[in-house]
């Protein structure tokens, strides 16, 4: 099978001068390198957690990528609170140094979905169907798709100078980024690979990292253009501050999900964007219609 152009998006710089599909034929899954590719990233998800795809982006979408983000940046929601691992609150009943009680500032924002144009050529990388099905691959799914939700579906992760993103884990089962502008200094992507698992939290171990002993963490080398697959429900991990004379850091997250059709939950909407849309506020209430869950 060879997919060349992307005939159902509005972008009109086709996805071969977006992507690097000569050093990385993730439209050809039936060549041995496209095995080769998937059989690595299968080998380092299952070790650590993690896979970089080097260089996937062609070097001439780098500054198309960076001017959109630069054009979308007006609608970025920024905010600075101190968070701990969990995103919860501290519990009174622990001691005040314990791993839950330790909350960490947290500096950044969000660019959200509905800020991209239609003709978005980062969009239509997200969109591409061969890299959503090679993501699936790499992590031994059936199908992946596109996370319906219209303001956390695709985002950009932004990182001023002098912000961070403290130790957290995440709440969906992996992420998919790209990192667009790198920092000059600072901006590390760090993380603690499987510390815990999910019958043991390993508090201890994670307080190690909240103290700066760093002894389980691993810092990823990732160069702008570069695409990572990341579980981090179960990894502890972090980007470091980036220098206050640094340029700001983006990076482009994919939000994939394994069903069709799922958005967003309402409180957190709010909480990442500042604001929600109607359809949070209707999909909550058909939620609280049918189950009683948390989550
Ligand atoms: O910007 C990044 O590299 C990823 C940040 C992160 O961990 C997250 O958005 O959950
Ligand atoms: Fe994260």
């Amino acid at each position: 099978m060879i997919l060349v152009g992307h005939p159902q998006h509005p972008c009109p710089i086709p996805i071969t001068e977006l992507l690097d599909l000569a050093r990385h034929p993730i439209d050809r899954p039936n060549s041995p390198e496209y095995s080769s590719m998937v059989a690595e990233a299968r080998k380092t998800l299952a070790e650590d957690g993690c896979a970089v795809i080097p260089q996937l982006l062609a070097s001439a979408a780098l500054p198309i990528m960076s001017a959109e983000i630069h054009r979308i940046r007006p609608f970025l929601h920024e905010s600075r609170i101190p968070i701990n691992p969990y995103f919860s609150e501290g519990d009174l009943t622990l001691p005040a140094d314990h791993a839950i009680n330790t909350f960490i500032e947290r500096s950044g924002g969000f660019i959200p979905r509905d800020a991209f144009d239609a003709t978005s050529a980062i969009d239509a990388i997200y969109q591409w169907p061969p890299l959503l099905a090679f993501i699936a691959d790499c992590l031994e799914l059936p199908q992946i798709h596109c996370f319906s939700d219209p303001l956390a579906g695709l985002t950009i992760n932004v990182l001023d100078p002098g912000q961070q993103f403290a130790w957290h884990y995440d709440t969906n089962d992996f992420a998919v980024t790209i990192l667009v502008d790198e920092a000059s200094k600072g901006g590390l992507f760090q993380y603690s690979p499987n510390i815990r698992s999910a019958d043991n939290e390993n508090f201890e171990g994670v307080k190690a990292c909240q103290d700066e002993n760093l002894a389980t963490v691993r810092t990823l080398q990732l160069q702008a253009g570069d695409l990572q697959i990341f579980r981090g429900r179960f990894s502890l991990h972090r980007v470091t501050r980036v220098d206050r004379d640094s340029p700001a850091r983006h990076t482009a997250v994919f939000a994939y999900t394994e069903r069709p059709g799922v958005i967003g939950r309402l409180e957190r909407t709010k909480q990442l964007f500042g604001r929600a849309l109607p359809i949070h506020e209707e999909a909550e209430q058909a939620r609280t219609r049918t189950d009683r869950l948390m989550d």
